[in-house]
């Protein structure tokens, strides 16, 4: 696998971290061509992998839950994607304006090896696994989605967070003309999440390239999402392209929005209510709307394996 680490690259080629989003314009700017040849070894080659492909060599993994699976087209019709739009089924619309390649992910911050890695090794660089999670989003709705994947913690340890690195924060693509919600000012773009070091490390958040064993689709977040299955939603951060080692509590989209109604932790926490609705019992998408709702579970149901990473810390505080 190939990831170019800042200290590999000629210091001509070395691009000022506050510059990344500048280079990628020039390179849509460039069309193919000379952009990319110049440039080549920081991108990666344009691969032809798009949504609908099957990822080869998947191995399934011990921590899936065996719940009922929710639809592909539930999955992949029902969606929060802001960027693409508002409504559920918007996402779904405009996917086809998102261009997921070519596709890279700067990692920076406080490392010792800063970089950039291709999504092509990402794909091929880390073994792909079926873990199946349960999505709960905070608006009280759920679906039991089979993600492929790899755990984070993997592709953080090679850029090698150093002492201070206490949070890894992430950011989405901005980029009006593919993204169409970000022509009008409905959040603070780029969308921004972010985890507190250990969380990251925590074998159950992974990176997201698929679901259903195919190349993920885009308005589920292509062409790498982030998948926290004991938080809610929100924080599972779509359409990845830069990677922060922080020693400060990094910015979150809804938290800087409405601090009062999403917390930086948005652990699942059925004891502390949404300011406007319950957060005790959710409905499960695909069961119809007058179906039974379900209990919700403290940590969606992954108490034992994360609980601990919160002990001494009051929780309805810490929401
Ligand atoms: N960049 C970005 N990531 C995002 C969102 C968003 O609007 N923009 N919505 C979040 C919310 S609120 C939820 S519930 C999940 C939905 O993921 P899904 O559409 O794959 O079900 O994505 C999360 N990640
Ligand atoms: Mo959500």
């Amino acid at each position: 696998m190939r990831i170019t680490h800042q200290s590999d690259i000629a210091s001509s080629e070395i691009t000022p971290p506050e510059l990344w989003r500048r280079r990628r314009e020039f390179l849509k700017a460039s069309a193919a061509g000379v952009g990319l040849i110049a440039t080549g070894g920081l991108l990666g080659s344009p691969g032809r992998v798009s949504a609908g492909e099957t990822i080869p060599n998947i191995k399934p993994s011990p921590l899936s839950t065996d719940e009922q699976q929710t639809s592909f087209e539930d999955i992949t019709q029902y969606n929060n994607f802001y960027e693409l739009g508002s409504g559920k089924s918007a996402p779904a619309a405009n996917a086809h304006h998102l261009k997921t390649r070519p596709w890279s992910v700067v990692v920076d911050g406080e490392c010792d090896a800063p970089g950039e890695i291709g999504i092509e090794d990402i794909l091929g660089g880390f073994t792909q696994e079926e873990r199946i999670y349960r999505l709960r989003c905070v608006e009280a709705w759920s679906m039991v989605v089979p993600w492929v994947g790899f755990p984070l913690g993997d592709l953080l340890k090679r850029f090698k967070p150093n002492s201070n690195a206490r949070y890894v924060a992430f950011e989405t693509l901005y980029d009006p003309e593919q993204m169409p919600g970000q022509r009008r000012a409905v959040l603070d773009w780029p969308y921004r999440e972010g985890l507190r070091m250990d969380e990251a490390m925590h074998p159950l958040a992974i990176l997201a390239t698929g679901l259903y064993g195919e190349i993920m689709p885009n308005q589920n977040g292509a062409p790498l999402r982030l998948v926290v299955p004991w938080k809610y939603g929100f924080k599972s951060i779509k359409s990845i392209v830069r990677i922060r080692f922080a020693a400060r509590e990094p910015e979150a989209t809804w938290n800087m929005l409405q601090p009062d109604e999403y917390g930086f932790y948005a652990n699942v926490n059925p004891a502390v209510n949404h300011p406007r609705w319950s957060q005790k019992m959710h409905r499960v998408i695909g069961e119809g709307w007058f179906a039974r709702k379900q209990e919700t579970l403290p940590f969606n149901g992954y108490a034992d394996q994360v609980a601990s990473l919160y002990s001494g810390m009051d929780l309805r505080r810490h929401f």
